[in-house]
């Protein structure tokens, strides 16, 4: 049986070098990718905020953290992704005003792809505006949304407002999520779906689509 700790340690310590190394070792030993980021990954990031909250961290390490989680999704993206399927939708995502947070959203994106979506990611600090013509351009049936700040949940419902106001909000059922979200924010927003993790996110997806 692999130990992936190394893992989980060179994410908390904010070593991208060692958390690529303990990654690409795990998964030559045949560790499941989806078990690296469930049973270390996101642990260790939670780990990395509560050292935040309790003032043992700063935010030079919880860049360096990021950068670290970055460095071992870049290998693991693509091993979710699942291959020559017929798209089971489209999903234009991205974070929300104001918010610059992305490895949730990166996670998400990442699951929705290894479950068959195209995912067109407009990345961080997007505004309402942005997402308006995303939707415009690309068409797409689901728009999914990320906050990680309290004080960001106000433009998440900023942008369901806009997609309303611009027409377009019935050709799309709007998903919702980061840590700060909940389903009762989800209701009270109008969104469509609501997922707690990045794993839960293809099924809620599949679930708003039929
Ligand atoms: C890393 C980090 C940063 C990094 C972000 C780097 C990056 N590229 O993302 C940096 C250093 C930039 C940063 C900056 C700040 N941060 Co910060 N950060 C964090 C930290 C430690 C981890 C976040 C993370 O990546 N978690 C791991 C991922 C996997 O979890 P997640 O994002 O929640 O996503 C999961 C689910 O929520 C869900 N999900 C997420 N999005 C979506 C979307 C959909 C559609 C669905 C279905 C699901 C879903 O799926 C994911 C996996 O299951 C958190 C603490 C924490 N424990 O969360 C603080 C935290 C979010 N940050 C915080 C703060 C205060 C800040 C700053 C204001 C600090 C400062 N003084 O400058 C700035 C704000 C910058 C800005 N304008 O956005 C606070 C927020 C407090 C609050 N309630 O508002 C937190 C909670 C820390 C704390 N306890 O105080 N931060």
């Amino acid at each position: 049986m692999q130990d992936c700790k190394p893992l989980f340690d060179a994410i908390l310590n904010g070593d991208a070098k060692l958390a690529r190394a303990t990654t690409e070792t795990a998964l030559a030993a045949g560790v499941e990718p989806l078990k690296l980021i469930q049973d270390y990954m996101v642990p260790a990031m939670d780990e990395v905020g509560r050292r935040f909250e309790c003032s043992e961290y700063f935010v030079p390490e919880l860049l360096l953290a990021a950068r670290a989680m970055k460095a071992a999704l870049e290998l693991i993206r693509p091993l979710l992704v699942a291959g020559g399927v017929q798209p089971a939708g489209r999903v234009v995502i991205g974070t929300v005003k104001g918010d610059l947070h992305d490895i949730g959203k990166n996670l998400v994106s990442a699951m929705l792809e290894g479950a068959g979506f195209e995912v067109i990611d407009l990345g961080v600090n997007v505004a309402p505006e942005q997402f308006v013509a995303a939707v415009k351009i690309n068409e797409p049936q689901i728009v999914a949304l990320s906050a990680l700040l309290t004080t960001t949940l106000a433009a998440m419902k900023a942008t369901v407002d806009a997609l309303k106001q611009a027409g377009v909000r019935e050709r799309v059922k709007i998903l919702v999520g980061g840590a700060p979200v909940t389903r009762r924010y989800a209701e009270e927003i109008g969104a469509d779906g609501y997922s707690e993790t990045a794993a839960g996110a293809p099924n809620v997806a599949k679930r708003v689509l039929a």
